[in-house]
């Protein structure tokens, strides 16, 4: 037996590029179908990206789910980068006018949840053996499996927002799909504690032992971050040796104000910057990291997915109107944003960690940047102005 549903865009994932993308189109009266090989309290369980710009808070405001964000996010007006101890302000505010907001992935994506679940619209977790067919046949469609029986969504348009390990990205056959990828020689050991964080701005420190990140979810609670090895296991880092290391990277000024505790929550990331082109092959559309991946340094991941969803919402809408220019231009507008801000984590990221084969030389010319960023308005606007977001197009 196969169960068929007809919807007009069908949307491969419930993380917070499908999420919100779901909010915007029914927002807008077109109807969708959001499916998920997890169940929501895992999607909402992992823990992510913190930082907000305010490009990505206008879009949790068009798509009616801001209020908390603004109850609750902390507005920053700057954050430091450190080398060796020195400390450097990049004043957003100062520099663009503009600031973000700290507020975490966990509650952009529980945000979105309580408004589609509210709604009443269509949700299937849990599915497995999913596969978008026929993208180019004029008739589009998803195939899954949810408890042993076959269902097909029978649609217009069919939204790639699984993540990187999704399927939508593979369903562009082998001979369009061009891919572009670096993998760095280190991982990022995350914590989170409830404890008040070490600064009330981040700080992103670069030291002869590896970079170190002062972030936090609130006043009460802190995100912190090491550079680790990739390949080191979790039960290698007790929260003692954790805090050693951080307040080592910190360096002693700051570390001084540093208040630790139980971390309730301990990971390890990779770090990979990855684009695929194009974003779009017939009638199936990628955004977030289903297309790209940018290493973390930037806080860039969730807000590139958000700017993805902005135009693809808006090219959808626009193709219900009777106007498929934005359709047709969508990938090509999406990615000349993409590589701008692949560019700024890469930078950020060179910049800010120590690579396992730097020569001497290299090491200077991370210091060389890093003091003249701090001596340069001009070097340091442009951090400012990447930070807070570029323009959508
Ligand atoms: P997501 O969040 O990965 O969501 C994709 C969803 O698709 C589902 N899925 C499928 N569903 C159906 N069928 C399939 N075959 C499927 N395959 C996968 C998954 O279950 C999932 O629910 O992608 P999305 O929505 O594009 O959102 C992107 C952001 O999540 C991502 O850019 C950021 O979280 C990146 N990122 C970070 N960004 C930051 O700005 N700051 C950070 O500190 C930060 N830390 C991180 C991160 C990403 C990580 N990943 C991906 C491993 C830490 C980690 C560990
Ligand atoms: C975080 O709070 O998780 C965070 C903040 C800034 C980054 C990366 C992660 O660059």
């Amino acid at each position: 037996m196969t169960l068929i549903h007809k919807t007009q865009i069908c949307i491969i994932g419930a993380g917070p590029s499908g999420l919100l993308l779901a909010q915007l189109l029914s927002n807008a009266g077109i109807d969708t179908i959001v499916l998920d090989r997890k169940d929501r309290a895992y999607i909402e369980g992992r823990v992510r990206a913190g930082v907000l710009e305010q490009g990505t808070v206008k879009a949790l405001e068009e798509a009616g789910v801001a209020e908390r964000v603004h109850a609750e996010g902390l507005p920053h007006d700057g954050f430091e980068l450190a080398f060796d101890g020195v400390r450097h302000r990049i004043d957003l505010a100062g520099l663009t006018g503009s600031s973000v907001m700290v507020y975490g992935q966990t509650e952009v994506t529980k945000d979105l949840f309580d408004a589609r679940t509210a709604a009443g619209q269509q949700f299937f977790f849990n599915v497995e053996h999913v596969v978008p067919s026929d993208l180019k046949s004029g008739e589009p469609s998803v195939q899954f499996e949810l408890d042993g029986v076959q269902h097909v969504i029978k649609c217009d348009y069919i939204a790639g927002c699984d993540g990187f390990h999704g399927v939508s990205r593979k369903a562009i056959p082998q001979d369009v799909l061009k891919t572009f990828e670096r993998v760095y020689p280190f991982g990022w050991l995350g914590i989170l504690v409830d404890k008040p964080p070490v600064s009330h701005e981040l700080i992103y420190a670069n030291h002869e032992d590896g970079f170190a990140l002062a972030s936090m979810r609130s006043e009460t609670r802190s995100r912190y971050y090491i550079q680790c090895d990739v390949n080191d296991d979790l039960s290698q880092w007790s929260d003692d040796r954790f805090w050693e290391a951080f307040a080592k990277r910190l360096g002693p000024d700051t570390a001084a104000n540093l208040q630790i505790g139980a971390s309730f929550e301990k990971s390890i990331a990779p770090l990979r910057s990855f684009v695929a082109e194009p974003m779009g092959y017939g009638a199936l559309f990628l955004a977030g990291d289903a297309a790209h991946i940018v290493p973390p340094t930037g806080a860039k991941g969730l807000n590139l997915a958000v700017a993805d969803v902005r135009l693809l919402a808006r090219a959808l809408m626009s193709h219900y109107d009777g106007n498929d220019h934005h359709i047709d231009s969508y990938s090509q507008t999406v990615l000349n944003r993409v590589w701008k801000v692949e560019r700024f984590s890469w930078q950020l990221s060179m910049l800010m960690h120590q690579f396992p084969d730097n020569a001497p030389f290299d090491k200077r010319m991370q210091r060389a940047e890093f003091d003249y960023i701090a001596s340069s308005e001009a070097a340091s606007k442009a951090i400012a102005e990447n930070y807070v977001g570029l323009p959508l197009e």
